[in-house]
C-alpha cells in the first residue's frame, strides 16, 4: 500500500527533466498517483510526451497556456471525461518578461507586472476553480513560491511581488474550499537549477550563498521537493492547508 495509491492527479509546469515539477511529478508517480499532465505550448509538446511517456503510453497530455481560459476549460473538460475525478493538482507555473527581472523595481512596466500577476498568481485561481468541481472526494493543491514574495531578493522583483499575491490566493482559497475538504497549500523551495533559473545572471553565486549560510549548508534536492509535494498529497496532510511550507535547508529562519 503506497501513499497516494488510487488518487488521480494534474501537473502543470514540466518544460524538462530539471523541472520542479516533473520532480514532483515523479514522486507522486512512485506513490501510486495516476497523472495527466500540460504543456505550455507546441514548443515544449516532445519534452513533456517523452517525460510523461514514461508513466505510460496512455498517459493524459494536453496544451495549456494558464493566460487563456479557454485552455483551462479544455483541459477540465478532458479530464472529466478521462478521469471522472482527480485528488491532486500541482501548479508549478511563473514567467515575468526577462528585463522586469534585470533592472528595478521601481521600474516595473504596468504591462510586466500585468502578465507575471497573470500568469503566476491569477492561474492559481483559475485552475482551482477548475478542479474544484473535480475534486468530489477532497484534494490536495500545491504550488511552487519562493521567500522573494516576504524579503527583498535583489532582481527578484516582480516575481516577488507575484509570488506574494500567489500566496495569499493560496489562503483565500484554502478557506472557500475547506468545506469541501479541498486543501490548498505553497512549497517555498530554495534555489534550484531550472530552465526558470538558468537565465537568471548571479544565480550560481546564489546557489553558493545559500550553501554558505542556510543552516543546513546545502542546496535542496528536487527529490526533497518530491517528497514534500508527497507529503502534502497524503492524508498525512490532511489538517494543514493555506500553509507556506519552506524547503530550503533553512534558509527561511536566519536573521543574518
Ligand atoms: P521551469 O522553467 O522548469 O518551470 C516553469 C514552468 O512554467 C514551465 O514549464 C513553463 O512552461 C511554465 N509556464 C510559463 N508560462 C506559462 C503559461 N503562460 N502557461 C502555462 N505554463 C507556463 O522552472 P522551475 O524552476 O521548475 O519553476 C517551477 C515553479 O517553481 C515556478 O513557480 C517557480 O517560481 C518556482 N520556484 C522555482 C525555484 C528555482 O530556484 N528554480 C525556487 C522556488 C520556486
Ligand atoms: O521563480 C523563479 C523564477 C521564475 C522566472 C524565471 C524567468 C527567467 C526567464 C520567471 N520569469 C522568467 N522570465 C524569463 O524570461 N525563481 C524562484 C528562480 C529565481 O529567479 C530569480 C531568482 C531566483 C531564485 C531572479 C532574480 C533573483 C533570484
Amino acid at each position: 500500500m503506497s501513499l497516494l495509491d488510487g488518487k488521480l492527479g494534474i501537473v502543470f509546469g514540466v518544460a524538462n527533466k530539471r523541472s520542479i515539477a516533473w520532480a514532483i511529478a515523479q514522486a507522486w508517480h512512485q506513490a501510486g498517483a495516476k497523472l495527466a499532465f500540460t504543456y505550455q505550448g507546441e514548443r515544449l509538446k516532445e519534452n513533456v510526451e517523452e517525460l510523461a511517456g514514461t508513466f505510460g503510453s496512455d498517459t493524459l497530455i494536453l496544451p495549456c497556456d494558464v493566460t487563456r481560459d479557454d485552455d483551462i476549460a479544455h483541459v477540465f473538460a478532458q479530464l472529466s471525461q478521462k478521469f471522472g475525478k482527480i485528488h491532486l493538482l500541482l501548479h508549478s507555473v511563473a514567467f515575468a518578461p526577462k528585463d522586469a527581472l534585470e533592472g528595478e523595481f521601481v521600474n516595473t512596466k504596468r504591462e510586466a507586472f500585468r502578465v507575471a500577476h497573470d500568469v503566476s498568481a491569477y492561474s492559481l485561481v483559475a485552475l482551482a476553480r477548475g478542479a474544484a468541481p473535480l475534486m468530489t472526494e477532497g484534494g490536495s493543491i500545491v504550488a511552487m513560491t519562493y521567500y522573494g514574495s516576504e524579503k527583498v531578493v535583489p532582481h527578484y522583483n516582480v516575481m516577488g511581488v507575484a509570488k506574494a499575491a500567489l500566496e495569499a490566493s493560496a489562503r483565500y482559497l484554502a478557506y472557500d474550499l475547506g468545506p469541501r475538504r479541498i486543501r490548498v497549500n505553497c512549497i517555498s523551495a530554495g534555489p534550484v537549477n531550472t530552465l526558470a533559473a538558468r537565465g537568471i545572471s548571479g544565480f550560481s553565486e546564489m546557489l553558493k550563498h545559500y550553501e554558505a549560510h542556510a543552516p543546513l549548508r546545502r542546496n535542496v534536492l528536487p527529490e526533497e521537493l518530491g517528497a514534500t509535494g508527497t507529503f502534502l498529497a497524503s492524508d498525512g496532510a490532511a489538517a494543514i492547508t493555506g500553509q507556506v511550507i519552506y524547503v530550503d535547508c533553512g534558509y527561511q529562519i536566519m536573521g543574518m
